[in-house]
């Protein structure tokens, strides 16, 4: 990794900082030895089991259900349908409504008389041990009168088309228009589009995919009395809570729930899960403690899903290259039911489809579009990869229309650095970056002059193997907050994050954070953020997440947001700490505060450096506190929340150099490099980790992933088989550098990276293959690049799909 820095616009910390230091992840030989609690180790007294009976069709009416021989199956306590939880299961909640007439059918946690999609529940088995739950599955009898499936959106979308909810009476959920033109931060689109010297249309097949995640979904819960604690593998335990309490009834001061140690989520886990209020409706039925815990199928075939949207994109332009007009129209498939933020996902990417340019119109509607397939949400990125893909995209092909070098096009319309910070036409204020630095750094690093001279070779020679050079030049909208924005969009949750310090008396620290990690090592970067802060040594911090009993105000973790909204409320508790430290300061060293100064963990009075007291020492005078005056409290810690006044806009520039067999169809990443700017990097490992898993999962989805149906509507991508998750061995090398921009909206100068890699590898990835290609007639292919579709797309025409 290689790190440049602007010397007007950086904030390089010292060799004795913690921030910057490459520090190893102290969370990870718990988590990678499994030394640690994960949901499905925990065993409770007297706990049962659950399994649930799925759905094996996509759309039917359950016209009777038979469970007389699953109950009497041996270990079996009982066996509940939809009919038997039908008064107390409330509806899974969708909390992030578009449009104010947006159709919202509800989602039973468990169908009652009707299933959407193949592997929805419509039993559960309740059994003392696993293994009796699973095989007593196998004897629930349920007869389902067959409704036709509605598996395509384009098909759902036309008149007369079969209905997934007939009583909706369409299969369009919302209609969500953003025009810049009537919002006020932009021209005349249509007049744009008329007026332009040229205009490039396309229509891009994003495709569906799976989260996952390492570790399955898995609940626990325990009743107590009225008391419930719920142990789950969820990357949003306050959330989750709040939800709960609101679907079952259950009162919110009667339920803890805790986010253990929890193993990736990637957006899968950002969810109200059916089988969570299962759980606890059950637990609560039966007062006894119930685990379910998924299997792998289980998990590819019924958590949520991300991305699917067929996206139809125009780009006008002037002659010389200026771009004069951006639309985009997008059906986006909501899959059977919305789920926590499901129509929200297309909604967010709205804001970013004109990337880093300057389109002076824009406008962009979406459908939401019902089908009887499994629900989508939240996938790293999020509504980002879908635009960013499609952007750089349509960017390419308008430079071959006008016979353009696609970075010459690109420079020519992105957004200098001394015109930042930047109102685009979407309404977004960029906050910083120089978007020429991290090219040519990316460029640099790829060796970009040799790998162009060894193209012109191979093509001029007709050699099968032909090489080919994609660029993706981005940026995101992360740090989700503030609350003035996401609390008018949603309901249930803004932006904010919370922390408190504790500081023990023995001079340790305990930070407890809302910010709820499932792999992105908050335990080391809060710790060097409050080492750096207090000026104690790294290792006697304590970061506590994901208990609501322990941490209990949190927003949790997706949306990159963790560092700059929840390390920021860090380092505001740190300041508070430090604050009310110096009253006690004052008082035991006999001096005003005003002639404290504090440096290096310790006050002393100003001009005799060499004495005073460490912040450590003040944390046990004040244990003591027996000659206190009445305005000295005997305690330091203090509590702190952040929510700031804008998004965070990390970006960079990523270069994919790609060889294309043409005889088989066959790619290979020949060199990966890209320069992301995240503002300050605390831990530059972490950063780098961070990076690399983005970037495993773009180009998986550009290469590998695709969720399938078939015509009846089962995921035929169902095991690890037929989804193809790569493994690094399927990975090349990658070469990544840094430009450091400060974020001006934080403290710490941070902007996220938890999703930059995966937004942005996509499109270079598919931007590479077609430059190897576009020779040979090929302008498209569709994702994912399988070797019979780039086959086919050379030797066959079109997109090879
Ligand atoms: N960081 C840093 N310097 C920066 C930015 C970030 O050192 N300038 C560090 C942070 O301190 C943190 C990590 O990088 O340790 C990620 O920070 P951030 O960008 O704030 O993202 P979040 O912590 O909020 O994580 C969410 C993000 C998302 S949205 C997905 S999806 C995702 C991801 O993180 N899922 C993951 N990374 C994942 N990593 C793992 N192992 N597992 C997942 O499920």
């Amino acid at each position: 990794m290689t790190v440049t820095e602007d010397a007007a616009t950086t904030q390089v910390p010292g060799p004795e900082k913690e921030v910057g230091k490459a520090r190893k992840r102290k969370e990870d030989a718990r988590l990678i030895t499994g030394r640690t609690t994960w949901t499905d180790n925990m065993v409770l007294p007297g706990m049962l089991h659950l399994s649930v009976v799925r759905s094996p069709v996509a759309h039917a009416r359950i016209t009777g259900i038979d469970v007389s021989a699953a109950k009497e199956s041996p270990g079996v306590v009982t066996v509940l349908t939809g009919r038997d939880l039908a008064d107390e299961q409330g509806s899974i909640p969708c909390a992030w409504p578009v449009t104010p007439d947006m159709k919202n059918p509800g989602h039973p946690s468990i169908a009652v008389d009707r299933v959407n999609h193949v592997g929805e529940a419509v039993a559960v088995i309740v059994a003392r041990s696993r293994t009796a739950a699973a095989d007593a599955v196998e004897l629930v009898d349920v007869d389902y009168d067959l409704l036709p499936p509605v598996l395509d959106m384009e098909e759902a979308v036309r008149e007369g088309a079969d209905l997934v909810h007939d009583d909706l009476g369409t299969n369009t959920s919302y209609h969500f228009v953003f025009d810049a033109g009537e919002a006020g931060t932009g021209g005349d689109t249509e007049q744009a589009f008329a007026d332009a010297d040229v205009v490039v249309s396309r229509r891009f097949v994003n495709q569906r995919l799976i989260p996952a995640f390492m570790e399955p979904r898995s609940v626990v819960v325990q009743p107590q009395g009225d008391n419930f604690t719920m142990w789950s593998a969820t990357q949003i335990p306050h959330v989750l809570r709040v939800m709960l309490a609101m679907v079952t009834g259950i009162p919110e001061h009667k339920l803890r729930v805790v986010a253990p140690d929890v193993g990736g989520g990637f957006g899968g886990k950002l969810q109200v899960n059916p089988e969570e209020v299962l759980a606890l409706l059950i637990a609560r039925r039966l007062g006894k403690p119930v685990k379910w815990t998924e299997t792998r199928s289980e998990s590819l075939m019924t958590a949520h899903h991300g991305r699917d949207q067929v996206q139809f994109i125009d780009v006008a332009a002037d002659r010389e290259g200026n771009v004069k007009g951006l639309r985009v129209r997008l059906l986006a498939d909501m899959g059977a039911y919305l789920r926590l933020i499901t129509p929200g996902v297309p909604a967010l990417g709205a804001f970013m489809f004109p990337g880093i340019y300057k389109f002076p119109a824009y406008r962009f509607e979406c459908d939401g579009v019902f089908t009887n397939k499994v629900p989508t949400d939240a996938y790293r990125g999020a509504g980002r990869p879908e635009a960013t893909f499609a952007v750089e995209r349509i960017m390419d092909e308008l430079a071959v229309e006008l016979g353009m070098d696609p970075l010459e096009l690109r420079r020519k319309n992105w957004i200098q650095s001394q015109e930042f910070p930047f109102t685009t036409v979407a309404g977004l204020e960029y906050d910083s970056g120089d978007y020429d630095a991290a090219t040519q750094q990316a460029l640099d690093l790829l060796g970009y002059s040799e790998l162009r001279e060894e193209q012109r070779r191979r093509r001029e020679s007709n050699d099968p193997v032909q090489l080919g050079i994609g660029f993706s030049t981005f940026t995101e909208m992360c740090g989700l907050a503030p609350s003035r924005v996401l609390g008018s969009l949603s309901y249930g949750a803004g932006g904010w994050e919370s922390a408190s310090i504790r500081m023990l008396p023995t001079g340790k620290v305990e930070v407890v954070t809302g910010s709820t990690p499932h792999g992105q090592g908050h335990e080391t970067a809060w710790s060097q953020l409050v080492a750096d802060q207090l000026g104690v040594p790294f290792e006697d911090v304590e970061v506590l997440h994901g208990d609501t009993a322990v941490a209990p105000r949190g927003m949790d973790t997706y949306g990159s947001r963790s560092l700059v909204v929840g390390g920021t409320a860090v380092v505001k508790a740190a300041d508070k700490v430090i604050a009310k430290a110096r009253k006690v300061a004052a008082h035991l060293l006999e001096a005003s505060e005003d002639d404290l100064e504090f440096s290096g963990g310790k006050f002393s009075v100003r001009g005799t450096p060499g004495s005073g007291l460490s912040i450590q020492e003040i944390a046990l005078a004040v244990f003591a506190a027996h000659d206190y005056p009445d305005d000295v409290e005997p305690t330091i810690d203090a509590d702190a929340t952040f929510d700031p006044v804008n998004f965070s806009f990390p970006h960079g520039t990523h270069v994919c150099a790609m060889e294309v067999d043409t005889d088989t169809g066959f790619v290979k990443i020949r060199k990966y490099a890209c320069v992301d700017d995240v503002g300050t990097i605390v831990n530059p490992l972490i950063v780098e980790g961070q990076v690399h898993g983005g970037l495993a999962q773009g180009i998986a989805q550009a290469l590998y992933e695709e969720a399938v149906y078939d015509a009846d509507g089962n995921l035929t991508t169902g095991t690890f088989v037929d989804y193809l998750v790569p493994s690094a061995a399927d990975l090349p090398h990658f070469d990544t550098g840094n430009t450091v921009h400060v974020a001006p909206g934080n403290p710490i100068g941070a902007k996220g990276v938890g999703e930059a890699g995966c937004i942005a590898s996509t499109p270079a990835v598919v931007n590479a293959a077609l430059d190897a290609v576009r020779h040979l007639g090929v302008s498209d292919i569709r994702m994912p690049l399988t070797p019979e579709r780039v086959w086919r797309a050379i030797h066959q025409g079109g997109d090879g799909g």
